[in-house]
């Protein structure tokens, strides 16, 4: 095997958003490019050879390319074995559990999760640690570090690896293993749910429609819903990975998943319309006409979470991100469970899921998971609405309307304005964040503010600090937060989360949107964000 290094020039654009490193493929088909961040990445972990790292990905342009080069470079660098997902392709949470189960070093998995593919689209690259957890700040912040300065990478000669072939050969002293991307993480749902009582509502003829969106979890809900569960052939929609998903945008919303939700509103809907994006991790729930929203969907499942045997007696906490609105708390609180805010990342629920503070976490942006994996995991979610669909009966619309009876609704929505100038951006939020002590006790449309403030956060477990991770504006029962995004690969996205708690029996089941147009204009009188940006209204409302 011959080793070589190559001489290489930083880039200066290498820096992890909120999900690993994101930019256009064309970005990332430059000479070097994913090169340079790989190598990059190996000189910021330490002790990894002759262990083990997993790769897979989410299928979409550039993956086998991007997955050939790794392979290259990991040789290079001295891994004892590389475990590869059959095609290049695992979805994020079966990578997360393939870490765990192979006791890995780590994992790569190449992904832009709910960001559009093909030639014209974006690829990613994030790190898993041994724990199957997304990197935490550190080393991501190591890593661009790294990336800053770095003038060679390794990597060595040898010819493609045939990625279909199951089965193992050697590369040097480095083992190359490609295995069923598939059979251990349906295995471990398995272990989790009690598949004879989900297969017995289908039996009884439960009906649902999973769309995979033309990404990666097509094959894996096939095997666990049609052939494992028993539900229909058909129920699985768009179920076959595809490079550019099918022109489609892989991300389950009412926005991008428009004509899914239109399909749940006809009369002759299914009992469940599911969704996932892109790398699988994401989920959105729906009934016949009705959508739930995602802090909905967890409060949901904390209520019941105690009744699936593998959790029972260990729901010990939740959390959710700040962003998300706060219905899930008071499931806690009735139950007795402390509740944690995090940043928005699922890296920040890693040390709560690993120290068992908490069993159940979810972000408003359709993720959600539990201590069975260290990453968010749509089809482990949907899998729990069935066995709490099948444990008590009720309808999805049912569910959650006895949540809103019994703890008072939680009217939320997220809006994001994509695309923006970033220098507008940052300057109508640098005058917002100027004006934010000021604006406590002003009264815009009725509502007057009891707080203001960035959200700042120290990890209960490891004391890490993150600063700066959004801007809110408190009232009475009602709470506007802002952030940036951390996932796109140009300009500027803004996202406003609005949330508004309402208990009159009275007002529970009014259109969410509709309800909280008042609340939506108090955010645009005080951004300014027509005045500052141009756009009149949001690009995605979810
Ligand atoms: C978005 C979501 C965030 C999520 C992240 C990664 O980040 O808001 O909740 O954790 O995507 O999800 P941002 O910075 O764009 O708001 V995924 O499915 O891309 O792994
Ligand atoms: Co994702």
């Amino acid at each position: 095997m011959d080793i070589s290094t190559v001489k290489t020039e930083p880039f200066s654009d290498q820096n992890c958003g909120t999900s690993g490193l994101r930019k256009k493929v064309s970005v990332f088909k430059q000479e070097n490019y994913l090169e340079n961040f790989v190598q990059s990445l190996f000189d910021s972990l330490e002790g990894f050879e002759g262990k083990t790292l997993v790769i897979g990905g989410d299928g979409r342009y550039f993956n086998e390319e991007a997955i050939q080069s790794i392979i290259r470079i990991a040789v290079a660098n001295q891994f004892g074995r590389l475990i590869i997902g059959q095609n290049g392709i695992l979805s994020t949470p079966a990578a997360s559990h393939l870490i765990v189960k192979r006791k890995a070093f780590g994992g790569i998995i190449l992904s832009a999760s709910h960001n559009p593919g093909g030639p014209n689209g974006d690829f990613g690259i994030k790190f898993d640690t041994a724990q199957g957890a997304p990197a935490p700040q550190t080393l991501t912040d190591k890593i661009s570090a790294r990336s800053k300065v770095i003038d060679h990478y390794w990597t060595c000669d040898m010819p493609p690896v045939d990625l279909s072939a199951i089965g193992e050969q050697m590369a040097g002293t480095t083992a190359i293993e490609i295995v069923d991307p598939i059979a251990d993480y349906a295995g471990y749902m398995a272990d989790i749910f009690d598949f004879d009582a989900i297969r017995r509502l289908f039996a009884n003829g439960f009906q649902m429609r999973y769309n995979a969106m033309n990404a990666v979890t097509g094959p894996y809900a096939k095997y666990i819903f049609e052939e494992i569960l028993g539900a229909e052939q058909g129920t699985v929609i768009n179920g076959n990975p595809l490079p550019d998903f099918g022109g489609l945008h892989p991300e389950p919303n009412l926005t991008y998943a428009k004509d899914f939700v239109e399909l749940m509103n006809r009369d002759d809907a299914p009992d469940l319309g599911a969704a996932s994006d892109g790398d699988g991790d994401r989920y959105m729930i729906l009934g016949k006409k009705f959508f739930t929203s995602p802090a909905d969907s967890l409060a949901i499942i904390a209520e019941y979470m105690d009744t699936i045997p593998f959790y029972k007696g260990k729901v010990y906490g939740v959390a959710r991100s700040m962003p998300t609105a706060n219905a899930v708390d008071y499931v806690a609180k009735a139950k007795n469970m402390p509740v944690y805010a995090t940043p928005t990342g699922w890296k920040f629920f890693s040390s709560l899921l690993e120290s068992h503070k908490i069993a159940l976490c979810g972000e408003e942006s359709f993720g959600t998971g539990s201590f069975h994996l260290c990453e968010k995991d749509g089809i482990w979610a949907i899998l729990c609405w069935l066995h709490i669909i099948a444990h008590t009966g009720k309808s999805v619309r049912e569910l959650n309307e006895e949540l809103w009876q019994k703890y008072g609704r939680v009217y939320n929505s997220t809006q994001s304005y994509e695309g923006l100038d970033s220098e507008q951006a940052r300057v109508m939020l640098d005058t917002l964040e100027k004006r934010l002590p000021a604006l406590v006790g002003e009264t815009y449309n009725g509502f007057t503010v009891t707080e203001t403030g960035l959200f700042e956060y120290k990890d209960p477990v490891t004391g890490e600090e993150a600063h700066r991770q959004g801007y809110m504006i408190l009232f009475d029962h009602a709470r506007i937060f802002m952030r940036l995004s951390g996932t796109g690969s140009s300009g500027a996205t803004l996202r406003i989360y609005y949330m508004m708690r309402e208990t009159n029996p009275s007002r529970l089941t009014e259109n969410a949107f509709e309800y909280l147009k008042p609340l939506v204009e108090v955010a645009k009188e005080i951004t300014r964000i027509q005045e500052y940006t141009g756009r009149e209204k949001p690009d995605v409302i979810t």
